[in-house]
């Protein structure tokens, strides 16, 4: 019998137009459609090996142990592609962030995404980036963006739809776009973007708005990637990014993402904007990170600026990368 074992690649992903909430919680659908582009360097590596003798699945995240509320959401990921291949071993999973996962970075877009990836290619499943995609979806939404590389988009699903996947916008020398980001914390965030967004959608009197604005700026981002139109991004990627986290700030109680630092970053941002006449926008997802889009020629004036805002602790420069990589 031929080795049941495989390794991925994925990369993480910004969302320029975000996702929050979710239409079908069993099935875990998004309430909103959402646009990203994929983000070198920042990858997630993961090895799946399905092996005899296992009385469970094993999740080493970093080398450790993962949480058990971690390793139950590898394991359903992995129940469905034993279903699919008509397996009945258990897997060793192994997954190592190249980038650091103390800075809350590690968003589990790479990791789903990854854990995809090389959980079919270990069962014999052919490579297959839409399957990939929706396979990560059910795990985690924003994974099935990184499937794809360059700019991407997760419409919503149809009625019935039974394998909802990302697809691609353009690749990522379509645009050369750079992501500077500003990493603001070294700790784990407080509360995590499921429970964040579901008890947004129970309790916040601003979701209904969010949920109806959300096709339309999506829809902003779309075209303005096909144009190269970093101003149409930027302005409709900011009001995104603060009508989503209006809607978690309304909730009661609250959900607060933002530290001082972030809008500290995004007063740098604006002010680089503004006074310097540097077209950048920032986004920040579900932590207190703050990442800036800019052009490539702007992206040392803007890592520098962002480097000297008080509460920021260091900088990373990223780019539109490639999709999920099975070797
Ligand atoms: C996004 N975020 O579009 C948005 C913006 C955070 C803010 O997707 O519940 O980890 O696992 O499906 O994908 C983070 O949420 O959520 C996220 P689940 P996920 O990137």
């Amino acid at each position: 019998m031929t080795e049941l074992r495989a390794t991925a690649a994925a990369r993480a992903n910004i969302a320029l137009a975000k996702y929050w909430g979710k239409a079908d919680e069993q099935r875990n659908l998004p309430a909103v459609p959402s646009v990203s582009v994929t983000l070198a360097p920042l990858t997630t590596v993961t090895r799946v090996h399905f092996a005899p003798g296992l009385i469970e699945d094993r999740f080493l995240l970093g080398g450790r142990a993962a949480e058990p509320g971690e390793t139950a959401r590898v394991t359903r990921l992995l129940a469905s592609v034993r279903q699919l291949a008509g397996l009945s071993l258990f897997a060793e999973v192994e997954s190592d962030n190249q980038f650091p996962t103390a800075s809350g970075l590690a968003s589990s877009a790479s990791g789903f995404c990854a854990l995809a990836a090389a959980a079919r290619a270990a069962a014999g499943l052919p490579f297959d980036r839409n399957a990939i995609s929706a396979l990560a979806r059910a795990a985690s939404v924003s994974a099935a963006r990184s499937a794809f590389g360059g700019f991407v988009e997760l419409p919503l699903a149809a009625a019935g739809e039974a394998e909802h996947a990302a697809r691609p916008i353009a690749a990522p020398e379509h645009w050369p776009l750079r992501v500077v980001v500003a990493v603001t914390s070294e700790g784990r965030k407080e509360v995590g973007s499921s429970s964040g967004m579901l008890h947004t959608a129970r309790s916040s009197p601003y979701y209904a708005s969010w949920v109806e604005l959300g096709p339309r700026l999506c829809a902003e981002v779309r075209a303005g990637i096909l144009a190269r139109d970093l101003e149409r991004v930027g302005v409709a990627m900011e009001q995104s990014t603060f009508a989503m986290h209006a809607s978690a700030l309304a909730a009661a109680p609250a959900v607060i993402y933002f530290q001082p630092a972030t809008l500290a970053a995004f007063a740098c941002v604006r002010g680089l904007r503004e006074r310097e006449r540097v077209p950048v926008w920032a986004t920040a997802d579900a932590g207190p990170h703050v990442k800036a889009v800019c052009h490539e020629q702007h992206a040392a004036q803007v890592q520098q600026a962002l480097a000297q805002t008080p509460g920021v602790l260091r900088t990373l420069l990223c780019e539109p990368g490639a999709g999920v990589e099975v070797s």
